[in-house]
């Protein structure tokens, strides 16, 4: 019998609404994480994944990091980790150093036994590198077997990664896969292997209500009854209060009437958020927010979704403002990665507060495709009108300053990755409106199961 702790998206660094005390919560998280696994006493703590946030966690971060640590291997326990998109360096890894430091393992190809149980490791890989993937692993003559990989898989939310392709081209007999990447923790069988995510262990985007926690996995058939041989159970962890608040105004409602529904709730270190719905008044944002943190709340955001009067005229004379923007960007020498800013920013149902990060993501991916800058060279452009479009300008900056984007992190500034509100990591599918249904419309570029 082998009993881990199974964990995951811990994004330790994360300055969510700039907030040194939100940044603080991340690596609370690990630590009360680490805390069970110490208290339980179990095997080893498996790690799937994004353990920080960014790959450039600061001194304070990796120091917090390295002392949480350093109490797990005192207490004995193995920390076992794969590499997550989020903190993925094109050099070595920090996961790397932990293990130089003995205080990590990083997982592979090659069998790492704890107890009775082989545990296999797969880092992230961009969709663009998978085909190259063989899924060869050595032997083990463990009685249980286990993948720990970082990526969205089938069969769970905006997954782009088949499950099932993974376990019939494995060498390996996989009793389980522990999963990182998609914050929502779920746990479903395919091909007669268990297949979970823990979920992440704060909430990294507001659209992860539930709970947080980490799972308890025994493999031990005795144990898990029936024909299973791997039992996986959900742990919660005590993590910052989120308060969700959704008013819905009528005619003649305003300001008043939000307060009255934001100080039904307990408030007190929150994190707050208001959604203002229905008609009404206009409500400033920002005066609700001063009031929430006057009540309390450790940070407040309010989101307006009413329509917004459009003061003067808006002169669209296209049957369909789609097709006229579609046609527009035809004429427009684009490049790949250009495009794929330019569907990340206006299609492809991505959350305002996920534009930011997705956008970082694609065009990290592109650069991390064999160091070919194909995608960010001008495509076919038969006509640059580079007038007054926005369009224009944004897309413009990425096809032909591919200089300027040849590191997205390299403009070095941390906080420039949490600078949208709330900034969330984007394999956090969760938040985000669903896939483009018909990808075959945007005129035959690639589609998005190609970035996520
Ligand atoms: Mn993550």
């Amino acid at each position: 019998m082998t009993r881990v702790i199974h964990t995951g998206d811990t994004h330790i660094g994360y300055s969510q609404y700039h907030s040194p005390v939100r940044r603080q919560d991340f690596l609370d998280a690990f630590e009360a994480v680490v805390d069970d696994a110490v208290d339980g006493g179990v095997d080893a703590v498996v790690h799937a994944g994004d353990l920080f946030h960014d790959r450039r966690p600061d001194l304070q971060d990796l120091m917090g990091t390295i002392s949480v640590l350093r109490r797990l291997d005192d207490a004995g326990i193995p920390f076992l980790a794969v590499v997550g998109n989020h903190e993925s360096t094109r050099g070595g890894q920090w996961l790397d150093l932990f293990e130089r430091l003995g205080l990590a393992t990083r997982l592979g190809d090659e069998p790492v036994v704890v107890g009775d149980t082989a545990f296999y490791g797969l880092d992230h890989v961009p969709v663009s590198r998978r085909d190259d993937l063989d899924y060869a692993f050595a032997d083990h003559d463990a009685d249980y077997a286990a993948l720990v990989a970082h990526g969205l898989f089938e069969p769970f939310g905006y997954a782009d990664w088949d499950t099932e392709t993974v376990l019939t081209e494995s060498d390996v007999a996989f009793d389980a896969m522990l999963l990182g990447d998609n914050h929502t923790p779920d746990t479903a069988e395919v091909a007669d292997t268990w297949v979970t995510y823990p979920g992440s262990t704060e909430r990294a985007s507001a659209s992860e209500r539930e709970g947080r926690g980490y799972n308890l996995v025994v493999f031990d058939a005795d144990a898990a009854g029936g024909d299973d041989r791997v039992e996986i159970r959900r742990r919660a962890l005590d993590t910052r209060p989120f308060v969700f608040v959704s008013v819905e105004l009528r005619g003649g409602e305003g300001e008043p009437r939000v307060r009255e529904r934001v100080r039904e709730h307990d408030l007190a270190a929150a994190v707050v958020h208001v959604e203002i719905t229905g008609e009404g008044d206009p409500v400033t944002p920002a005066a609700v927010e001063e009031f929430a943190s006057d009540e309390g709340a450790l940070v407040a955001r309010v989101t307006d979704r009413r329509e917004v009067d459009a003061d003067g005229e808006v002169d669209v004379s296209f049957a369909d403002p789609e097709d006229a923007v579609r046609d527009r960007l035809d004429k427009m020498a684009l490049s790949t990665a250009a495009r794929d800013v330019e569907r990340a920013v206006r299609k492809d149902g991505v959350p305002d507060a996920n534009v930011r990060e997705t956008v970082k993501r694609r065009i990290e991916e592109r650069l991390d495709e064999d160091g070919d800058l194909g995608a960010f060279k001008i495509v076919d452009g038969s006509d640059v009108v580079g007038d007054d479009g926005e369009s224009d300008d944004s897309a413009g900056a990425v096809g032909n300053g591919s200089d300027d984007n040849d590191e997205p992190d390299d403009d070095g500034n941390e906080a420039d990755d949490n600078e949208s509100d709330p900034p969330e990591p984007t394999a956090e599918p969760e938040g985000a409106e669903p896939d483009d249904p018909d990808p075959a419309a945007t005129d035959g570029q690639v589609s998005m199961e190609d970035y996520l």
